[in-house]
Formats: structure tokens, C-alpha cells, sequence
């Protein structure tokens, strides 16, 4: 085991003795050959690498999105007696001549970040290389955020963490390391925030002001001190710039959105088709069924148990015709079997990863003894892609779902590969020791990339559970092996909160808990929480009782119907947030620091989150509640159930029905509604019905739509409108503009509009039309295509 590094003899940087001027960049050449260059990215990103020889890597990145385009290239070097001033964009970095040490400064001339010891380094004296090290001051009530899946709270201060993925079944709250490996955090200070990605893959650890009150420090065993300074001060732009930097996904099929239910395992096919039929016949919502590992024979990839099911392909056919979509499993490990074709294949062309010696790395998973494919080489993930032909074109499975990747192996107390295993790294041969945190992001990609090619008409869908930043581009995720507890309902909150502002948006949890058994009221909070997150799946390890809605009697079926059909009715508005999410690289859950960070009150704030830019929920975390409270950020808000106007910038206490899951609409809102269906595409729309929140002031909205597959929309073939809600002394105008080119199903919009004031009179483009008045709220239809309504 490689954990404690023995402190032998730290270096660090001397006196700065030559400053080399580049296009885009400059060199500071220290006079013990050590030298730190920074490259200017965009006005908001600065890259800091450390040589401590003379000499830098090849300079390669998994994480950083190939698409990513450097924006601005220019800057300004000032020498002054004792330190170099770098002027670029919205960033100054101070460097110190003597130590070397570096300030930012943010575009106020205010210290946003500063080195303590600053970088450092000892020599690794059992692998070579350097153990790579960065110390920063803790500023004046700085908190920090970020780093993935980490379950616990949000503030991140006085903990330490790791990063080395490992398979953590029944992991808890508080578990460190987990599956997945995302070294960013944002520092936030006097209501302003940066954010730091430091890009190394090895084993890594970050630690806030933990071990020492004053400074926070991150270190790696291996690599180069290599990170990334962004600059805010709005946590938003700090995400935004993050995830650009280390790229967005293409939208999903819109069916990934639906509910979708798993266990492992459902099998035989009756059993799958059985679970099918209830959810239709009790008219609960879902959109896709999951085979566990079971399906296979053997727990051989890419093949199917025929006992169990005869004729998958069939199977997945009248699924279909149902409006399930089939998710398979596919794990990392191949079975060690001589007749088995993709192990032959595999140890012909020598696509097995092998130990530094030369025998291949054999461990035990679910087949027994397997070999594991090195998707660190582009050949091997070339040949892992064409593997699902089979079960993508023929069968017409949905998606698949990779797990296990991190790797995980049985019965060896490092729960992986040994740290000798060699690994292509696409051309940049190293142990394991650097490639673990993220094989299995290479893994799914290789996943990925096959789906795009074998049908490059269908938007994949893909599931992994390790993850390296960078992994969003290929892939949604899900946090693993949790339990069902309250406390876990809890940590299924704190980590999709934190996932998602950790560039990573399209995530979920095990709903209802994989360990053990929810009560059904357990059950139907954990609904109602993730009826808000981007990947909404039950699963469970099917090891204790069932856990289908059903399973829990009459009232829970009722409950969760309910949940499952809200979220059908907001899935455009869903559409849209993963729309922004896609195209700004803007998280889809935000807590509530991101929405007002001015608001001190919304800096401890850990429950409560917001869903896009409209929609704020909280969890139900203990039995029997009535009520609970949350804080509402500055503003005015509508209670969705009630449609009663709240004002905001303070805490309320709501009450909480058992079928109520928690949700406030912002005033001036447009939020678009489908019909309950089914799965999706079960019907036309032929009305889009918009929900329009009153509100003294003016908000905007914007609505997102195209075809719902398919890569149409990347030649322009979409709609994004914007809305502008504005109201005024009981006078309302809501306007409209930028359609797009995208041909609706629809021609006209059904309006609900809440309001508290009384309405006389409403106008469409001039026109007075009709409308119906009931419980508070206004009916009536208008054109698609209208540019403003004005109500009175
Ligand atoms: O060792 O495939 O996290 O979702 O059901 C357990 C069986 C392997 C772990 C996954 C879980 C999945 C299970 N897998």
C-alpha cells in the first residue's frame, strides 16, 4: 500500500533567475532548475506547471475537453524590485522573486488566493518521480467546495480527502476515498470565489485546513504540480469556466430524463416483463428497465444466459413497443475463458493490461478470473467500442451501463490492481499508479465513442460509477453503493449538489437505498428528492425485499405516482436546464451560494438547492415530519402546490404532506408543462402548457426543445426561447422573442397564470382573448408564436 508517504526532505523553488516570454505563456527559471510556467487559457484561466528538473512532461491531459478552444492569449509582465506582476484578463498573478511563492489578485486588485509554502516537493524515493506539493493561506472565513462525490457536508474546511477510486460498498457518511476522482475546489471568501483544478491523476490528497489551521494543501505521488487558477468572483462563472475548460456532454435522449427502475437482478425475462406490465397497468411513469450482471452468461460480457433469456431480442422489442428502453451492464472484467471469443480476441491482439514483468494482470471479479482490456490505449478502446454492435444494432439495446471500472478486483486488500501494472496512457507509458483514477473514465468513453459510431443518428446513453473530471463528456453517473437510511438520503443529496458543481450534472443516487431495506416512507422522500436530480433510477441489490413502488402497498404507489408524474409534467423544463448545462457548462443543481452569494444567509445553507434557475426543492429527511424549514433566497416565490406567494430572503416553515414533494417556483417564472405520459413520446403534445408566475420586477426564462434524439440540433435544429415576465403596479407583460428553427408539435400554449392580483383583461399581440379564472390561477390560450401578452 503506497498511503503514507514518509517525509524524507522537502524542496522547494530558489531565487528566480531568468524570465522567458512566450506567445501566451512565460517561463520563470529558478536557480536550482526549477521552473514554473504559466499559460493564459481564457480572461479567467491561468495554468500553472512546475518542473523541478529542468524539464517538463510531455504535456498530455485526459481531463481537458479536446474542444476546448484557448480564448485570450495576452498579457502583461511588469518587473518590479522583488516581485514579477502578470497581468492576464480578469487575473494578476504576483510572483515572488525569491521564493518563488504566487498571489492572484482578482480584477479589484483584491487577494483572492495566496501560496503559504506554496509548491514543494519531495523525491519519491520508492517509484521515482516526485511527490508534488502546493500549500495555500486559508483566507479570512474561506469555505470550500467541490471535489465530486465526497458524502459529506458541503463546506469541505477542516477535512481531509483522497483520491484514488475504490469500489466502497455500503460506503457511509463521511467515507473517504470513494469511486469517483474530481480534483477541483472553489475557495469562497468575503462573498468572492475562485476555483483551482489541479490536474494529476495519481493518488492525491487535498487537505483544508485540517492539519494546519492557517493553510490548505493539495499533493499527488506522482506527476507534475500542474493546476488550473480560474477566477470568479461568482461561484457560477467559476463552475462554468471549470466545466468548459474540462468539457459538457451532448444533450441525452430526452427518455433519459424519464424515471427509470433497476435491481439486480431482474431475471428471467418473465420477471422483467412482469415488472414491465405493472408499471403499466398501475400508470407509473418509466422510461427504462435495467438488466444487472445476471443477464450474462457467466458474467461474460457481451453475451446473454439463454436460460434466462431465450430471445433477448424480442425481448427488448415489445419492451419497446411497451416504451421501455433495455439498459445492459457491462463490466471491465473478461472472463479467463479459452472459448469464450472476446477474451480470445482480446489476448491475440494484446489488448489485456499486463503486470510490469510481463504476465497479464489477472484478478478475481463476478466471472472468477479475468483479464482487463487497457482502455488507456486508443486501439483497445477502438475494439471495446465494437463489441456492443451486436446488442446496440441487432437487439436494439437502449444504453449501457458500465460499472466496476474503478477497477475494481475481489479478494485483495487494495481492492484493485497492484501499482506495477503497465498502461498505455495513449502514448505515454506508466504504472497504474498514474492511470487508475481514470481507467474506468476510459472505460466509458470507449463505451461511448463505439454508441456514436454504430448509430451515429442515436444519442448514446451511458452510466459509470468512477469517474475522473472530464468523465462528463462520455458519460452520466451514479454514486454507488449506498444504504437505505435516512442519513443516506442526506449524503444522496450532499453528493448530487456537489457532483454537480464538480462539472458533473448528469447524476443520481441509488433511490430508496442499493443496501438493505426502506420503509416505504424512506422510499417515497427519496422519490421526492430525486424527482429534482438529472439521473432518476431505483435500484437496489435485491438481496432484502423488493423495490418496486408497489412493494411498500397502496399509499406509496399513490405517493410515488404522484412524484414520477411531476416529473414527466416539468421534463422541459428539466430539457432545458441540461440544455444550459450543455452549452454553458452552468450546473444543473446549484446550492443556494449560487444563486444570491451576496446573501450570507445562503452560505451554510446545505438542504435546500436549486434545479436550473427556477425551481428550488429540499429533502424530507426524517420520519413522520410535518413540516419543515428552509430558507428562501431574496426575492418572491410560489409555493408549486399551493401556488401561494411567498417572500423570500428569509426562513419558512412549510408543512409537508407525505405527497408533497418540496418545490418553489420563482416569481416571473415561465415553467413549461407536458401532459403525464407514460414514457416519453408515448404522446403528441399538442398544447404546451406554460406556467407563468406573476411578479413585481423583471425575470427571464428560457425554453429548450428539438427532436429529442438524434444530432439534428447541432445543425441548428432546435428552439431557445426567451422569456421576459414583467409586472408593474398590477400590470403584466410577458414577452417572447428568438424561436428557432425547430417545427413543434404544438401551435399553441395553454396558460396557467398565478397571480395574487386580480385580472380584468388579457391582450395577445393586441388582441383580447378569453379566459377562466379557478383557485387563484387564470386559463387561456394563445398562438405559439406570440410576441407579448399584456394582462390587467
Ligand atoms: O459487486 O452488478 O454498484 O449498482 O448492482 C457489486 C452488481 C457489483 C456494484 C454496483 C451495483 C450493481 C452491482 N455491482
Amino acid at each position: 500500500m503506497e498511503l503514507k508517504e514518509e517525509k524524507l526532505f522537502e524542496f522547494f523553488p530558489t531565487g528566480i533567475t531568468k524570465v522567458e516570454q512566450a506567445e501566451g505563456c512565460v517561463y520563470f527559471h529558478f536557480t536550482n532548475k526549477v521552473i514554473l510556467k504559466i499559460e493564459i487559457f481564457t480572461a479567467n484561466i491561468v495554468r500553472l506547471r512546475y518542473a523541478t528538473d529542468g524539464t517538463f512532461e510531455r504535456d498530455f491531459s485526459y481531463a481537458i475537453d479536446p474542444a476546448f478552444k484557448k480564448t485570450s492569449q495576452t498579457y502583461n509582465l511588469i518587473e518590479e524590485a522583488l516581485i514579477y506582476r502578470l497581468e492576464a484578463g480578469n487575473i494578476t498573478c504576483i510572483i515572488n522573486k525569491l521564493s518563488g511563492k504566487v498571489t492572484f489578485l482578482d480584477d479589484k486588485g483584491e487577494v483572492m488566493n495566496e501560496d503559504e509554502k506554496g509548491f514543494h516537493w519531495e523525491e519519491h524515493k520508492e517509484y521515482g518521480g516526485d511527490i508534488v506539493q502546493m500549500s495555500k493561506k486559508v483566507q479570512e472565513g474561506e469555505l470550500y467546495f467541490g471535489l465530486g462525490d465526497k458524502p459529506v457536508q458541503s463546506n469541505l474546511r477542516g477535512k481531509r480527502f483522497q483520491l484514488w477510486g475504490t469500489d466502497e460498498y455500503g460506503f457511509e457518511k463521511g467515507t473517504d476515498p470513494l469511486y469517483k476522482s474530481f480534483p477541483f475546489f472553489i475557495g469562497f471568501h468575503n462573498s468572492k470565489a475562485y476555483g483551482i483544478f489541479f490536474d494529476n491523476t495519481f493518488r492525491s490528497f487535498f487537505d483544508f485546513a485540517s492539519e494546519r489551521r492557517n493553510a490548505t494543501s493539495f499533493w499527488a505521488n506522482g506527476g507534475e504540480m500542474n493546476y488550473y487558477y480560474i477566477n470568479g468572483p461568482e461561484l457560477m462563472t467559476v463552475v462554468e469556466e471549470y466545466t468548459k475548460l474540462t468539457g459538457t456532454p451532448e444533450m441525452p435522449p430526452l427518455w433519459a430524463l424519464g424515471y427509470h427502475q433497476c435491481k439486480w437482478s431482474y431475471y428471467p425475462e418473465s420477471n422483467v416483463r412482469e415488472v414491465c406490465d405493472k408499471f403499466r397497468e398501475l400508470e407509473i411513469p418509466c422510461d427504462a428497465i435495467y438488466l444487472d450482471i445476471d443477464y450474462m452468461d457467466g458474467f461474460r460480457c457481451f453475451t446473454w444466459d439463454k436460460e434466462k433469456f431465450p430471445n433477448p431480442k424480442k425481448m427488448v422489442a415489445d419492451l419497446k413497443e411497451q416504451g421501455f428502453k433495455t439498459i445492459t451492464m457491462i463490466d471491465p472484467g473478461i472472463k479467463k475463458d479459452d472459448e469464450y471469443p472476446v477474451f480470445k480476441e482480446a489476448l491475440e491482439k494484446d489488448y489485456f493490461c499486463r503486470r510490469a514483468d510481463g504476465p497479464h494482470m489477472k484478478g478475481k471479479v463476478w466471472p472468477g478470473d479475468c483479464y482487463f482490456p487497457d482502455f488507456t490505449k486508443p486501439e483497445v478502446r477502438e475494439w471495446w467500442g465494437t463489441l456492443y454492435e451486436e446488442m446496440y444494432n441487432d437487439m436494439d439495446v437502449a444504453g449501457f451501463w458500465n460499472d466496476m471500472n474503478e477497477p475494481a478486483v475481489f479478494e485483495v486488500k487494495s481492492k484493485t490492481f497492484p501499482p506495477d501494472v503497465r498502461h498505455d496512457y495513449d502514448g505515454n507509458p506508466c504504472s497504474h499508479r498514474k492511470a487508475h483514477n481514470i481507467y474506468g473514465m476510459q472505460m466509458v468513453r470507449a463505451t461511448y465513442e463505439g454508441l456514436r459510431k454504430l448509430k451515429p443518428e442515436q444519442r448514446p446513453f451511458t452510466i459509470t460509477r468512477s469517474c475522473y473530471s472530464g468523465a462528463q463528456r462520455y458519460s452520466l453517473a451514479w454514486t454507488g453503493d449506498n444504504i437505505a437510511s435516512w442519513e443516506h438520503l442526506w449524503v444522496a443529496n450532499m453528493q448530487c449538489q456537489r457532483m454537480a458543481i464538480s462539472g458533473m450534472s448528469f447524476v443520481g443516487s441509488d433511490v430508496g437505498g442499493f443496501i438493505e431495506h426502506p420503509s416505504g416512507e424512506l422510499y417515497c422522500r427519496w422519490v421526492q428528492l430525486a424527482v429534482f436530480h438529472p439521473f432518476f433510477r431505483t435500484h437496489s441489490s435485491g438481496d432484502h425485499g423488493d423495490q418496486e413502488p408497489w412493494t411498500f402497498g397502496q399509499d406509496t404507489v399513490d405517493i410515488v405516482r404522484k412524484a414520477i408524474e411531476l416529473r414527466y409534467r416539468i421534463l422541459p423544463y428539466l430539457y432545458t436546464t441540461f440544455y444550459e448545462y450543455h452549452t454553458f457548462g452552468r450546473p444543473m443543481l446549484r446550492p443556494l451560494c449560487f444563486v444570491d452569494q451576496a446573501d450570507t444567509d445562503t452560505h451554510y445553507r446545505i438542504d435546500e438547492f436549486m434545479l436550473g434557475d427556477h425551481m428550488l426543492s429540499a429533502p424530507v429527511l426524517s420520519p413522520a415530519a410535518r413540516s419543515r424549514r428552509l430558507y428562501l433566497p431574496k426575492g418572491q416565490w410560489y409555493n408549486y402546490w399551493t401556488t401561494k406567494p411567498v417572500q423570500g430572503g428569509t426562513d419558512v416553515e412549510i408543512l409537508t404532506p407525505a405527497d408533497e414533494a418540496i418545490l418553489f417556483i420563482r416569481a416571473g417564472a415561465v415553467i413549461p408543462h407536458y401532459p403525464v405520459m407514460q414514457y416519453v413520446g408515448e404522446k403528441e403534445i399538442e398544447n404546451l402548457t406554460l406556467h407563468i408566475y406573476d411578479v413585481d420586477g423583471r425575470i427571464e426564462s428560457k425554453i429548450y426543445e428539438d427532436e429529442g434524439d438524434g444530432f439534428e440540433y447541432k445543425n441548428g435544429n432546435f428552439n431557445y426561447k426567451h422569456f421576459e415576465v414583467i409586472g408593474d403596479l398590477g400590470k403584466t407583460v410577458i414577452r417572447q422573442s428568438e424561436l428557432g428553427s425547430y417545427n413543434t408539435t404544438y401551435s399553441a400554449y395553454s396558460v396557467v397564470f398565478h397571480s395574487a392580483n386580480p385580472i380584468h383583461k388579457i391582450l395577445v399581440d393586441g388582441h383580447s382573448v378569453d379566459f377562466v379564472k379557478e383557485n387563484g390561477s387564470c386559463f387561456f390560450k394563445t398562438n405559439k408564436d406570440f410576441k407579448e401578452i399584456e394582462i390587467n
